[in-house]
């Protein structure tokens, strides 16, 4: 009751009031966790949505969406995940049928958004940035650096200020196509192999039977845990089968680097053996994709067992008897 005509052909799940409970936002509404009305802005219908905590500077999550009714009040806006609280927004008085939102520009602190309709890219708090908009599809990680590039059918580009640069033309791989026609989104983009970049998967025209996974080889120096131990992100990848599917966002703000993202509780498999909660992460000295290098693991107690994992999850290196604070591995 209340929700009639306020969904979008997609929704997202997060918990945007912190009571440890999942709420649905549905496009101008969101349904509590006991399935009543939580709040409805009156926007209608639309057809592309986006949820993360995209103003930094404001407690919570932020939705990015736009609006499909020539009368609605705005034809995007950014609004409150918590209590749909207009935060700032345009009336266009057209059927706006696409919008993105990413942290595209580390110049502007949180997200960057644009769609169809508006008159270039704002910054989160409203201010237009640019005349021009970049891509309006999906977002991914695939680069080094802590900002979103852009996955639009089969390319992946870079925002350079002004413009863009080509990182990965998938088609010219096993012929590798997108789906939904000119929707051209991806089978799936998620961060499958866990270093917190993400990977493409697409499916080839030569046999659609055959999926194609495509994963960065740029090096980063940021080092996180797997997306998928962030709810709101993993989430993202449980929807992702839902109607007009949009890109997965994490539910924090990656733009300020990753020593203030909090640690979410993870613990090792144990084996059979007791499981052991892991405390923390050497964010700050660690090199991913360590390829034909000596990695140095230090430690502020004696190290007994070095296991090295490719990023398929192939064990590469594993030394059981050591007895050293400091261990050298080539690899
Ligand atoms: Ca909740
Ligand atoms: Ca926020
Ligand atoms: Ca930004
Ligand atoms: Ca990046």
């Amino acid at each position: 009751m209340g929700a009639f005509g306020q969904g979008n052909h997609n929704l997202s799940v997060a918990d945007v009031d912190d009571d440890g409970k999942d709420e649905i936002i549905y496009g101008s509404c969101a349904i509590d966790d006991n399935g009543t009305l939580m709040y409805r802005t009156g926007l209608g219908h639309g057809d592309a949505m986006h949820v993360s905590d995209m103003n930094p500077d404001i407690p919570g999550l932020e939705v990015w969406t736009v609006h499909e009714e020539t009368s609605a009040a705005y034809g995007y806006e950014l609004h409150s995940a918590k209590d749909g609280t207009i935060l700032w927004g345009t009336k266009t008085g057209t059927d706006n049928g696409r919008g993105m939102a990413g942290d595209i520009d580390a110049r502007y602190r949180g997200f960057e958004m644009w769609s169809s309709s508006g008159a270039g890219t704002f910054s989160c708090t409203g201010t237009q940035i640019s005349t021009s908009k970049p891509s309006i599809n999906f977002r991914i990680y695939w680069d080094g650096d802590l900002q979103d590039e852009l996955l639009d059918g089969t390319k992946i580009t870079k925002c350079t200020g002004n413009g863009s640069s080509t990182l990965l033309t998938a088609s010219n791989y096993e012929k590798s196509m997108s789906c939904n026609s000119t929707k051209a989104t991806p089978c799936l983009s998620a961060d499958l192999f866990g270093d917190w970049r993400e990977e493409l998967v697409l499916w080839s025209s030569t046999d659609s039977a055959k999926l194609v996974v495509f994963t960065t080889t740029v090096l980063t120096t940021h080092k996180l845990f797997t997306l998928m131990h962030d709810p709101v992100y993993r989430l993202g990848i449980a929807w992702q089968n839902a109607a007009y599917n949009q890109p997965p966002h994490t539910g924090f703000y990656m733009g300020d680097g990753l020593a203030n993202v909090n640690m979410p509780d993870i613990y090792t498999p144990g084996f059979g053996k007791t499981k052991t909660k892991v405390e923390s992460f050497h964010i700050n000295s660690s090199v991913i994709y360590c390829s034909n290098g000596i990695l140095k693991i230090s430690s502020s107690e004696s190290i007994h067992q070095v296991l090295v994992y490719s990023v398929l999850g192939n064990l590469i290196y594993s030394n059981n008897s050591i007895m050293k604070s400091v261990y050298l591995v080539t690899v």
